[in-house]
């Protein structure tokens, strides 16, 4: 169907005139998606009857997000088709990119983490590697974000249209998970039988969603696990009504608590009800002997929200398959790896022992045997309390779920190169003292398909028109741009590019918002979820600096810029919604000034999710990646920022340390405290924002109108945030690096004064970013962790 345009034009115009002749978008929108479905269907079917026949190693990630984003734009560039219909459809009087955002995005995920999921995801098929996902197939996906009067405020998000996605249901494959009970223990002639009596069950149902591959890769599957209703009796007692109200709301929603721990008893539910439908699933369906499984198949845990893959393995192997202890630990722990995303306190997984107990006894009972066993084997050795209690599984009537992550697994990595050492030195420095081979590095990437060649195709072509098509498949390849660093016309294409996407911006801002942006101003954008380490608050403050400084002094008249921001806070997180408050009403004040509004523009853009991205990161000229160092683990959107050619301001935090090493701190505009300062101060205590306050009269200023609320419309609007940077100590440095930051925007106004050398510096960063797409990361986790092989294609 999508070889030839006529072909295309011909078999598309049928099917639409079956319509009774409905011309509208939505109708192509439906037919197109079915043509894509059907094209992708059949290879699909044969290529997992394949894969399953040649007996390869398959990879299962198992995450309890994935933040996709729109599909049907990537179908058809993994197809090798978009082109065409894009071309073909323009014939026929439709515009590809409209009917593209009649989608709903599937926002199966909350920020950074679900979106790694969801690259990795393209990578692994792109690069033709057996590598599947392993989700939770959320009715509600992330939360739709409203403004009013500059509040969040939260609505629900149904993704799922009957029959309109790529998905299948796979009924054959539904099974029960069990869920409270008794264990019951049996002694028979040839050991002991451990069963669970008394359960509630629930009904595990699969959709299966094809992962296209780009050109030359495979077709690999996204299982999505649903909840409904078993049809098992119900134990004596429990309302039939009951169960199902609870069973049902399993896989209801996604949990909003974006790195912050909700230690929700649904959520425990959800977590082993992916474990166990997946796991149950990868076994019940294998053709090799179980004693092969390490050979056979990797499972990787993305963060610890499936480590209970750790108990449910060894359940498995010890109840169904009556392996002993030993060999069930010895296979468990070649098969599964873990990917630790955050040192974050208030992030750490911790469920009470209690809990887990009632929940899942006989999952429980294996995860004391374990810490049983691992604490026998270091009880012996000299160790001080603090180790100790670093090595314990339980602990103070909790489990820990990293320490269980970690114990169960062969290879544990952080997500850039800091995170790491900083997991290996200090989080888990007892850990990988006693495991010295487990911990490895895995810096993350992003997709190049989705973030440069999907969204960026003007300067996509540009590159491909330079240096060949060659990169896309081998996005290293980019490096070669860097002579071009020093070619007039080029640069000026690039400019030319650079203003054409803040166009789109505009255009979709206008739409969308209803907002009107000066194309000729800088666009300085920070994107992400909102959350105090982020320090989208340093942000606001210092704009709040700029109006003051404009207001005050006649002389200062700077360039225009627009400060874009874009965010959600979760629910309950009271400091980051004030956060939202606050530039909600800086904006407002800003934007409706006669004077500070020829100079400064701010913009907060509603609901920001990967649709919005893809129009907001190819316009950007300043990338904001301004984290308290030590505290983002990586990053990501810092890199799809770079391979766009914007500019980062930002602090030596995560990924940032590599993008400055990479592209060189000339390139780049770096400030702020390094993460060795920042946790010295947290260790010794010694940093006081007063003394800061008390020396710096603008800081002191910018304080005292806060508290003043001279930047809020209600009286308590801005009190966690005070309270944060006063009595509270201000636990994120923003106080401290504020000055820091102030200066080092005025260097990126000095610099964009020179045009042609600001181009040059985007062009440079263009050039190195080819090592963050994730196809690098990818090939790196399968030939160092996962040992997988490429899929041949024929
Ligand atoms: N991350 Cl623990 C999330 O997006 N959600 C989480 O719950 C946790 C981590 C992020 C992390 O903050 C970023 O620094 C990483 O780049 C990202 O995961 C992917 O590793």
């Amino acid at each position: 169907m999508f070889y030839s345009k006529e072909q295309f034009k011909e078999e598309f115009s049928r099917r639409l005139a079956l319509e009774n002749g409905d011309k509208t978008e939505g109708t192509a929108y439906d037919v197109l998606g079915k043509m894509v479905c059907e094209e992708v269907m059949l290879e699909w079917d044969k290529q997992q009857a394949a894969k399953r026949e040649s007996g390869d190693k398959q990879l299962y990630y198992l995450s309890i997000e994935f933040l996709l984003g729109r599909l049907l734009g990537q179908n058809l560039h993994n197809l090798g088709a978009y082109d065409l219909v894009e071309e073909a459809l323009g014939e026929l009087g439709f515009k590809l990119s409209e009917i593209e955002e009649l989608e709903q995005e599937p926002g199966l995920g909350n920020g950074g983490l679900g979106r790694l999921a969801a690259c990795f995801l393209d990578s692994l098929a792109s690069l033709g590697l057996p590598g599947h996902g392993c989700g939770i197939r959320y009715r509600g996906g992330l939360f739709t974000q409203h403004f009013i009067k500059g509040f969040q405020v939260e609505l629900p998000t149904d993704w799922i249209k009957e029959g309109q996605s790529l998905e299948v249901r796979r009924e054959d494959l539904a099974l029960d998970i069990p869920f409270y009970g008794e264990t019951s223990v049996t002694v028979e002639e040839h050991g002991v039988r451990t069963e669970l009596e008394n359960a509630v069950w629930v009904k595990a149902v699969p959709y299966d969603m094809p992962i296209v591959g780009a050109k030359g890769g495979t077709i690999n599957t996204l299982r999505l696990w649903q909840a409904e209703t078993s049809d098992r009796p119900l134990p004596y007692g429990l309302g039939y009504l009951v169960n199902e109200l609870e069973t049902a709301k399993i896989s209801d929603r996604l949990y909003p608590d974006d790195a912050l721990d909700s230690g929700k008893l649904l959520r425990l539910k959800q977590q082993y009800f992916l474990c166990s439908a997946s796991i149950r699933t990868i076994l019940s369906t294998r053709n090799f002997d179980i004693e092969e499984l390490p050979e056979k198949v990797a499972i990787q845990i993305n963060d610890t929200h499936p480590a209970l893959s750790v108990p449910e393995l060894m359940r498995i192997l010890l109840d169904d398959y009556g392996l002993d202890w030993d060999k069930a630990w010895s296979l468990t722990t070649r098969t599964i790896s873990y990917t630790n995303h955050t040192i974050l306190e208030e992030a750490m997984e911790k469920w009470e022992s209690r809990l887990l107990c009632q929940l899942l006894p006989r999952v429980y009972q294996i995860i004391e045997e374990i810490d049983r066993r691992f604490r026998a084997e270091w009880e012996s050795k000299e160790l001080d309390e603090q180790a100790r209690h670093k090595l314990s599984i339980i602990d103070d009537g909790v489990v820990k779920m990293a320490v269980l992550a970690v114990v169960g697994s062969y290879k544990v990595n952080g997500v850039a190169k800091l995170h790491t050492e900083i997991l290996k030195k200090r989080e888990m420095k007892e850990l990988n003292e006693y495991f010295p081979d487990k911990f490895h590095n895995k810096t993350n990437g992003i997709t190049h398909r989705r973030w440069l060649l999907g969204a960026n195709p003007e300067l996509s072509s540009l590159i491909t028109e330079h240096i060949g098509p060659g990169w896309i498949q081998r996005p290293e390849e980019l490096r070669e741009l860097g002579y071009l660093a020093e070619s007039r016309p080029f640069l000026e294409s690039f400019q030319a590019i650079k203003r054409l996407k803040k166009g789109h911006l505009i255009h979709h801002l206008e739409r969308e918002h209803n907002t009107i942006v000066d194309p000729d101003s800088i666009f300085d954008i920070h994107i992400k979820r909102i959350h105090g380490y982020k320090r989208q608050l340093m942000n606001i403050l210092h704009v709040q600096q700029l109006y003051k400084r404009i207001k005050s002094d006649s002389n200062y008249r700077p360039y225009p810029r627009t400060f874009l921001f874009g965010g959600k806070s979760a629910p309950s997180y009271h400091f980051a919604k004030q956060v939202i408050k606050l530039i909600n009403t800086v904006a407002d004040r800003v934007n409706s000034d006669p004077v500070a509004r020829r100079h400064l523009h701010v913009v907060f853009v509603e609901d920001y999710n990967v649709s919005h991205a893809e129009f907001l990161i190819p316009a950007a000229d300043i990338s904001e990646q301004i984290s308290t160092a030590s505290k983002e683990a990586s990053g990501t959107g810092n890199m799809k920022f770079m391979m766009n050619g914007a500019l980062t301001i930002g602090t030596y935090d995560g990924a940032n340390v590599e993008i400055f090493d990479a592209v060189g701190e000339e390139n780049a505009f770096v400030f702020g405290m390094s993460s060795e300062q920042v946790m010295r101060f947290e260790h010794d205590g010694s940093y006081d924002p007063k003394d800061i306050i008390a020396k710096d009269p603008f800081i002191r200023e910018t304080i005292e109108e806060l508290a003043r609320g001279k930047w809020s419309d209600g009286p308590h609007n801005s009190d966690f945030i005070v309270r944060q940077l006063t009595e509270d100590g201000d636990p994120f440095f923003v106080l401290k690096d504020l000055g820091d930051y102030a200066r080092t925007h005025d260097r990126v106004l000095d610099a964009y004064a020179h045009p042609v050398e600001w181009a040059r510096m985007c062009v440079r960063n263009i050039a190195a970013s080819g090592v963050f797409s994730s196809d690098r990361t990818i090939q790196q986790y399968s030939e160092e962790v996962w040992g997988l092989s490429k899929v041949p294609t024929n």
